[in-house]
């Protein structure tokens, strides 16, 4: 594997690239340059080259089906339809452009249909950095809605002032707080409308997010503050249809504390599940819905993404 490919790996490991969207923009890209760079003579050897990408780049993350699910878009067509490595290599670029332009057109369609829902006046709380849910608060603000927000530091990487600066940049009035303040927030400033993004959407409906997501959508709960997940149906974990868990992310202890004493354990992992009953809605590129029905509109939408136990 080349050493630009491998680059773009290390900064999806390392959250130079991240937020799961770009992550699958970024990595089905560098799938796509790598298979135009590859030189092999025949079709078996191409495919074993790309088989290793797939996986490099879908162990990356353990908690981003939408790369996964973009790799597989690619791979399940190319072998059905290759039969040279010219034409594997044109098969590959324009699925890979296909599949970008599915995250791009549905992202924009979330961020839509989020604004509507935001309403002229409206205290706006978020979590960690979700191109989705940011969005969606610029285009409120774009459309003169008057907003305020309050996100977290999003601990231990402080994806939260990723968020903290757009929204301030484009001059919306935000303020930061630790993340252990988030339910003293909702309870003290009258917050009307929780937004966070989101990683993963399991067959049941439940919505894996960063840590903290679901402690969020607890206070909203005990508040009464409608808690909206803004996803790209995308994201969709499709093994979790046959009973499989999606894993959850396990991070380095030295994330949250690089000079700690000996002896010391830590555990940091990087999102958690958020189940259904503790979302109001879904925001996604097929309209505000309840996750339950997730699975229904997958299959309609997204039948590549359906699997059965004989795919695996
Ligand atoms: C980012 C995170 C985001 C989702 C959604 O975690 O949890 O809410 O990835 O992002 P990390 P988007 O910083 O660990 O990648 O809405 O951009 O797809």
């Amino acid at each position: 594997m080349d050493t630009n490919f491998l680059k773009i790996v290390e900064d999806i490991q390392t959250l130079r690239i991240q937020g799961a969207t770009n992550i699958a923009v970024e990595g089905v890209k560098a799938f796509a340059l790598l298979a135009e760079r590859l030189d092999t003579g025949s079709l078996e050897p191409f495919f074993d080259e790309l088989e290793k990408a797939r996986y490099a780049l879908a162990t990356a993350r353990a908690t981003e089906p939408a790369l996964r699910n973009g790799l597989r878009y690619i791979i399940y067509n190319l072998h059905e339809n290759a039969s040279t490595v010219k034409e594997a290599k044109e098969i590959v670029n324009s699925l890979s452009n296909e599949y970008i332009q599915l995250l791009k057109e549905s992202k924009k369609k979330v961020i839509s249909y989020g604004a509507h829902r935001i309403k002229d006046g409206s205290t706006i709380m978020t979590h960690c950095h979700s191109s989705l849910s940011t969005g969606i608060i610029l285009e409120a603000h774009r459309q003169g809605k008057e907003i305020q927000v309050f996100c977290t530091e999003t601990r231990p990487l402080y994806q939260g002032r990723i968020t903290a600066k757009e929204l301030v940049d484009a001059g919306i009035t935000t303020t930061q707080v630790v993340d252990s303040a988030m339910r003293w927030v909702i309870n003290s400033y009258n917050v009307d409308i929780i937004i966070t993004g989101a990683d993963a959407i399991t067959s049941q409906g439940t919505v894996i997010n960063k840590i903290g997501t679901r402690l969020l959508a607890l206070a909203a709960k005990e508040m009464d503050v409608p808690f909206y997940s803004a996803i790209n149906l995308l994201k969709y974990d499709p093994e979790t249809s046959i009973g499989k868990l999606s894993e959850i992310e396990m991070r380095a202890a030295s994330e949250i504390w690089d000079k700690a004493p000996d002896g010391l354990n830590f555990l940091n992992p990087a999102f958690e599940t958020v189940s259904h009953d503790l979302i109001d809605g879904i925001i996604s590129e097929s309209g505000v819905f309840s996750p339950s029905i997730v699975y229904l509109i997958i299959k309609e939408n997204y039948p590549f993404m359906i699997i059965s136990e004989e795919m695996k």
